[in-house]
Formats: C-alpha cells, structure tokens, sequence
C-alpha cells in the first residue's frame, strides 16, 4: 500500500508567514530534483548549508540548501531541505518547482511515515513526533522527547525478550514431549510468568497519568451564583475572559479556554451558577453546567458564605473564594481578587489528579500503546492461570501477549492502522 520508490515534496515550516520557511524533498530522486530548482543543485556537498539561488520562474529567492544523503537522513532517503524567506507565495513556487521537476506532494505524515519504513524510527518513536509537535505545556514537550527517545520500545523491548526466550523454550518442551517440562520447569515458567506480570502492572500503573499528560484533562468551576466561579477561571486563565458582575445568574453559556496548569494541559470550563430558576435561559445554563460536571475529570466546587452547592458528584475540589473578605477556610481557600492561594490552589489541582510534575514523565502515555499493554497483560494472567495445564495452552496465552507488545513497536502492524496513525499528522511532518 505505501510506496517509499517516489520523491516527494512539501512545506515543513507552518503555514503563514516568518523569518524562514523550509521546504523538504524526499526520495530516491531528491538530488535530481534539486539540481532541477537550483543553482549548486547538482553540486551540493553532503550536509553542508549551500548559499544559493532559486532557478525555476514559479519563486524567486535566495536560499540555503542542504542535502542529506541516504541513510543517515530524517526519512533514511537522500533529503534535500531548502530553507527560504518565510512567505507562502515563494514556498509555494519552490513545491511547484519540484513538482514541475518530477516530485510529489507529500501526504500528511509522509516524510515520518518513511522514517518508519525505512527503519529510521519506530512506530512509538513516530507517533512522539507528532506528540511533540502537538506539545503544549513543557511537561507534554518533555514526556514525547523520551518517547522519541526510545523509552517505550525499551520498556515493552525488555519485557517482549524476556517473553522470546521464554516461549523458545516452552516450543521445545513442546516439539519433544517425551523430555516433559525439560526445558523449563513448572516452577520456573510460574516465577517467569509472575515476574512479566510484574513489569508489564508497572508499566500500565503509571499509565493513567501518563493519558492525562498526553491528552491533557477537563476542569469545570462549579458552585452556586455569586461565589466567584468566573472570578477564579479569569485569575486561572490570567486574563479577564469570562464576564465578572455580581449580578448572580451573569454566566449563562459554558466558557473555556486551555491553560497550562503545573505543567498539565487542562481545559478550564467556567459555568452557570447551580440554582432553580424560571428563566428558561438560566436554567438551559444549570442544564449545561451540570452536563460539564458530569463529564469533567475534576471540578472546582467553589463556595462563598453559604453551603457548597449540590453536584451529584463527589469528583470535586471544594475551593473556598473571597478569602480577602475574611470568609470561613473550608477546602482550598483563594482570593481571585488579590491571588491568593492561587499557586496554592494549582498544586492542589496536580495531586487531586496525581499527577506531580516533579516526577519524571510516565514511560508510556498513547492510548494506543496503554491498550495494547493491557491487552499483553490479560494474557499473561491466562498464561500464569494455565501453568500446570498442557504447555500448549499456556504458550497460546504468550504469544498472544507478545503479539500485543509487538504491535506496539509496529513490528506486527497493519496498513490500515499505519494509515489511521499518520492521517493525524500535519503535512511536511
Ligand atoms: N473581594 C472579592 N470579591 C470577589 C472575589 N471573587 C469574586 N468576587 C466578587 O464576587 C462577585 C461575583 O463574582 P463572579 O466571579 O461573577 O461570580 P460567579 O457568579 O460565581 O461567576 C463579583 O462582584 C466579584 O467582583 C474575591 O476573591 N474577592
Ligand atoms: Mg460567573
């Protein structure tokens, strides 16, 4: 299905405009290309910035060229970047000079995807380009800069070669029954068994701190009228975003904005005021609030003078407001109006999650990767079940196990599944 025999071609800087903007060119042709679009195309030393000209009448500019050879190259083809001034119409014409010379624009996620095919990177390695990328607090950046890194295929590597070696050895108890359990003991393949289980429920522990790294989590500020929801999702967010009255019933529509909260990546949701209303607006606004509480991975229940409001869910933080007004100290006590108890307030919100940003970035984080680990170690936990059952039933579970792990790494993987993977990424990744 995938082909890596064209050249392909595509802008890797985003769009708009700035100081530069590169062009990448990948393929089996990419010199040829090259040398087609510019000056010193046919000429250009291996890995070194060439100062040089566009040749082609589709883009005029002065440009830095570098040409990586394969295999030592992003995607492991001969690469040819070309580096010029940062505006959409000159960078437009080099891919159409390209094209013109014979490329083909790029897919989303292509030059990654050959990457992968190519051998350059693994499949989780592939799929923390595109979380780096998309990295939005320092703690995301950090957790996909390990992955990319290595740190997923080591930790499921480990585990997957400990499961080889142990399956190697049941197939040859198998291929000579007469020789019984000669090549593994009953006793040894329980302990071998317990101890894969072992890594395989370290690894899935940290796994649901490593989701919330990764996707990042919703919060939704909850509370009656009055008691300072919206005040507190302006300090959160730093800026006066949602409207501030003391008019109670002001907030209607639910209001949300993302912020970077210990290193989290959580979107805020302020919202209405809980209380019975006959204004059908109103009570559309406590209909959504509460829809927003429901589905929230926290809420702040924010309380003023009176009793915390009622949620129907026991998932909250109770935050006392207004504590410069000398209010009782009950949960998390802020004042949005002077700060506070502010970074007070955003520590309790980390271990209410438990997620510490001091600690280092959990070993795995995709969905992807934390299902097929759980699927892995359903299946040791049938094997270890099975000891004592013929081998055969227990070698089922373990290669089973091992082509989960397998599919992490993208060694046993599908084109549809690669295809799935890469569509989410950006063109020129
Ligand atoms: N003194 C003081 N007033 C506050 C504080 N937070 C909110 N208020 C006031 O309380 C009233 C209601 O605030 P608002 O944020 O709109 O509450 P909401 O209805 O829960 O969203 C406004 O008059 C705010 O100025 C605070 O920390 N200190
Ligand atoms: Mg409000």
């Amino acid at each position: 299905m995938f082909s890596t025999d064209d050249t392909i071609v595509a802008i890797a800087t985003p769009p708009g405009r700035g100081g530069i903007g590169v062009v990448r060119i990948s393929g089996p042709h990419a010199p040829e290309t090259a040398a087609r679009l510019i000056a010193h195309g046919a000429g250009l030393e291996p890995r070194r910035a060439t100062l040089t000209r566009i040749l082609h009448h589709t883009a005029s500019d002065q440009v830095i060229a570098t040409f990586f050879p394969a295999p030592h190259s992003y995607t492991g083809e001969h690469v040819v970047e070309v580096s010029a001034h940062g505006s959409p119409v000159i960078l437009r014409g080099i891919v159409e000079a390209a094209m013109a010379a014979g490329a083909r624009l790029a897919e989303p996620g292509e030059f990654t995807l050959r990457a992968f095919l190519n051998g350059r990177i693994d499949l989780p390695q592939a799929e923390a380009v595109a979380d780096l990328v998309d990295a939005v607090t320092p703690l995301q950046a950090r957790a996909a800069f390990d992955q990319l890194e290595g740190t997923v295929t080591r930790a499921v590597g480990g585990i997957d070669a400990a499961l080889f070696d142990l399956i190697a050895k049941l197939e040859a108890s198998v291929d000579f029954p007469d020789e019984g359990y000669h090549f593994v003991q009953p006793g040894e393949l329980t302990t071998a068994i317990d101890g894969l289980i072992d890594r395989t429920s370290a690894l899935l522990a940290s796994a649901a701190r490593g989701r919330l790294v990764r996707e990042g989590l919703q919060i939704a500020i909850a509370g009656r009228p009055n008691v300072g929801k919206s005040s507190l999702f302006n300090a959160l967010v730093g800026s006066a975003r949602a409207i501030v009255t003391d008019v109670p019933g002001t907030t209607r529509d639910l209001v949300s904005e993302t912020v970077d909260i210990e290193g989290l990546r959580v979107t805020l949701v302020d919202t209405a005021g809980i209380r019975d209303s006959d204004d059908p607006i109103e009570s559309e606004g406590v209909a959504r609030a509460r829809d927003s509480v429901r589905v929230a991975d926290l809420t702040l229940l924010v309380v003023d003078e009176d009793e915390p409001a009622d949620l129907g869910s026991t998932n909250y933080l109770l935050v006392q407001s207004k504590t410069d007004l000398g209010r009782p100290r009950r949960g998390v006590p802020v004042s949005a109006l002077t700060g506070q108890g502010m970074d007070a307030l955003r520590r309790a919100i980390a271990a209410a999650l438990d997620v510490d940003p001091r600690r280092d970035p959990p070993a795995i984080t995709n969905v992807r990767h934390i299902a097929l680990v759980e699927r892995a170690h359903a299946a040791l936990m049938r094997a270890r079940t099975a000891c004592g059952a013929p081998e055969e039933f227990v070698l089922a579970d373990l290669q089973a196990a091992r082509a989960a792990l397998e599919e992490i790494s993208g060694r046993r993987v599908t084109d549809d599944l690669l295809a799935h993977i890469f569509a989410n990424f950006c063109i020129g990744k």
